[in-house]
């Protein structure tokens, strides 16, 4: 293939070890072909003008590196603004949380606008560029305007709602349209190329050909799910390593006499943690066998402090879990833990190794990446059990999960109670289907079929 052109609102350095999952699926590929990758800088300059940025570029290796700052009137209405108030609320299903400002879109267009321009005399004819999730939906579309023809693909990480869901946003039509500049559009799970086939061929009168391909407004687009992976050998490798041994070593010894459950989660409320805690209440109410046993840490990092519905959702939280501790704790006992941290990337296979439960229950989620890190952390021997809400991307996949409804508060619980109980050859023979399931499907499988499917070939 040409060379690949990654496109993300932020970049990394993908040969450093905390750059994350998407540098280490697409690091490989970027490096063997000398790619580019090209985003926002991270940094807001204190004196800018909106529309414009300073383009820097630097060398990781073979990859090179392009990203452009923000002054702080273009990250507010773009980042914190469209993407994070608007496209992030509405595609999570929570229209009551959507705050549809209209200086937003305006500062939404003209980001994206400006990237286009920034990046277009950066691209060689045969560049295949990659661009990724909500924060640049338009890219494709402004950079069609500019004169672009390289092959364009696009993967959403997050989940596309039902049609009128969507309908509800005000500038729905444009956006959506800007779909139709792509090649290809990935998103996570076959319910949402069912939602997003479903709202172009309805709302916006496309046709739908067939062969994952819609038509309308003179351009065919490809749309198919590609569920994201986690890289399985480089989790095993972090699980073998001395910082999650003595994290697992830790954490058995501090909690011998107890049963773990564990919640690693960004504090956002698509991930359902109020919810957890309330069926975790319940689970303690109508078992008081667990009393003095279950114990649930609950770990959850800062994001997006500055948006309303943050500060909100801590609050609530802090509530509830002090409201449980007071309620059920005793002087040798404390039912839950709640940190508001985000823990070393190096730690989490220890701390999901010993945990006997693993709760992941989203209310909405594009695919939910913990879930497979939990069942990958696992000794097979004695592995824990995986909760997990219907409602996550990874649902369509892990069928081997307890499956839950985060809002049916008594039904978890009984799952939870399910999931403390469970014979070990059950908890084998479903920790190996899950394993092999999220093994086939790994993060380098994601990206081999995307990259295929926007070239025209076969996928695996
Ligand atoms: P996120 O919403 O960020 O990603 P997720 O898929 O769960 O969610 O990935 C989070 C990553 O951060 C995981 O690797 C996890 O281990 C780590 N993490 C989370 N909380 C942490 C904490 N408190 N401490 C340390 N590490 C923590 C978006 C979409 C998801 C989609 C991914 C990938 O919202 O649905 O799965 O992109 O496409």
């Amino acid at each position: 293939m040409g060379r690949l052109v990654v496109v993300s609102n932020r970049l990394a350095d993908p040969r450093k070890p905390a750059a994350g999952g998407l540098a280490v699926a697409l690091g490989d590929t970027l490096s063997r072909t000398g790619g580019l990758w090209f985003g926002w800088s991270g940094t807001v300059a204190a004196h800018g003008t909106p529309g414009e940025g300073e383009l820097q570029t630097r060398q990781a290796g073979r990859v090179t590196l392009a990203s452009v700052n923000l002054c702080a009137e273009d990250h507010a209405a773009y980042y914190h603004g469209y993407a994070n108030s608007v496209l992030w609320p509405v595609f999570h299903y929570r229209l009551d949380l959507a705050d549809f400002s209209s200086g937003y879109l305006d500062g939404y267009r003209r980001v994206n606008r400006m990237f286009a321009h920034k990046l277009l005399p950066l691209l060689r004819e045969d560049d295949v560029i990659w661009v990724h999730d909500y924060h640049l939906i338009p890219l494709a579309a402004e950079l069609r305007a500019l004169g672009c023809r390289q092959r364009i693909g696009f993967f959403l990480h997050i989940p596309v709602p039902p049609p009128l869901v969507l309908a509800a946003l005000p500038q729905h039509e444009w956006l959506m349209r800007s779909f139709f500049a792509y090649d290809l559009v990935g998103l996570q799970s076959e319910a949402d190329v069912a939602h997003f086939t479903r709202y172009m061929t309805v709302e916006a009168g496309a046709q739908d050909l067939g062969a994952q391909r819609l038509r309308a407004f003179n351009a065919t687009v490809r749309v198919a799910a590609f569920p994201i992976g986690i890289d399985v050998e480089e989790f095993h490798r972090l699980g073998r390593a001395p910082d999650a041994m003595q994290t697992y070593e830790e954490m058995r010894a501090e909690y011998s006499r107890r049963q773990l459950l564990l919640g690693i989660d960004r504090l956002d409320y698509s991930k359902g943690i109020p919810h957890r805690v309330r069926a975790f209440r319940q689970l303690l109410e109508r078992y008081p066998e667990n009393a003095h046993s279950a114990t649930l840490v609950m770990i959850a990092s800062p994001s997006r402090d500055d948006v309303n519905a943050y500060a909100d959702l801590r609050q609530e939280l802090e509530g509830l879990c002090g409201a449980i501790n007071g309620d059920f704790g005793d002087l040798d006992w404390m039912p839950l833990r709640y940190i508001h941290r985000t823990v070393a990337r190096k730690r989490v296979p220890g701390l999901c190794r010993a945990s006997r439960v693993g709760l992941v229950t989203p209310l909405r989620d594009g695919m939910n990446l913990v879930a497979k890190e939990y069942v990958v952390s696992q000794n097979p021997e004695d592995p824990g059990v995986l909760v997990l809400s219907r409602f996550a991307g990874a649902a369509e996949q892990l069928r081997d999960a307890l499956l839950v409804n985060p809002y049916d508060t008594q039904g978890m619980a009984e799952a939870i109670q399910t999931a403390l109980r469970m014979p070990l050859a059950e908890r084998q023979a479903r920790h190996q289907r899950l394993m092999a399931c999220i093994s086939e499907h790994d993060v380098h499988w994601w990206r081999r079929n995307f990259l295929r499917a926007l070239e025209g070939e076969e996928q695996e």
